[in-house]
């Protein structure tokens, strides 16, 4: 996960920690759905492969990009036994600032929620200026944002209990 790597979702497997421990839950927005679907098999998957139980990955759905972060509350209020949320989006440019809007509210958003419950959130959002920079980081030529966010929950469960 270098800058100077083109696939950007390339990584050491044997560097990442075991998710045998982890409870883990993805909340995938379903706006522009074909990207946020590849990304949320790609976390799936990521999980699965570092060890995490399929009984121990929880799976939701929220309508768009805005609404993760009120998800990713109610989540963490409710299920005091997770250790981290993947939440996953995808919000392209349009012609009006609603683009700019969602951007910052959900990474401000996320962000404010991981230290209020003090567990890792993770922002797997993608912010594109079209569907095909969206398609090359959702499982082209860029990687796979999901990919990259389940390590990155891995490592942050791993460092929360360190
Ligand atoms: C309204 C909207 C627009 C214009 N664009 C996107 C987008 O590109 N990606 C996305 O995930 N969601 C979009 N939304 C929906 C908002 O995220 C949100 O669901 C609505 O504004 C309702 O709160």
């Amino acid at each position: 996960m270098e800058n100077k790597k083109t696939n950007l979702s390339d990584y050491d497997p044997n560097r990442i920690p075991d998710g045998g421990q982890y409870r883990i839950a993805i909340v995938a927005a379903e706006w522009n759905a074909e990207i946020t679907d590849a990304m949320l098999n790609g976390a799936y998957e990521t999980l699965l492969k570092h060890g995490v139980t399929e009984d121990n990955i929880t799976v939701r759905r929220v309508p768009g990009t805005f609404e993760l972060t009120s998800a990713a509350d109610i989540l963490l209020t409710k299920r005091c036994d997770l250790d981290a949320v993947i939440c996953i989006g995808c919000v392209i440019q349009g012609e009006t600032r609603h683009f700019d809007f969602i951007c910052e509210s959900v990474a401000n958003g996320l962000a404010n929620v991981s230290v209020k419950h003090t567990r890792p959130v993770i922002f797997s959002v993608l912010t594109t200026n079209n569907i095909e920079q969206a398609r090359e980081r959702a499982g082209g030529k860029h990687g796979n944002k999901g990919v990259e966010g389940a390590v990155t929950a891995l490592k942050m469960c791993e460092f929360m209990n360190a």
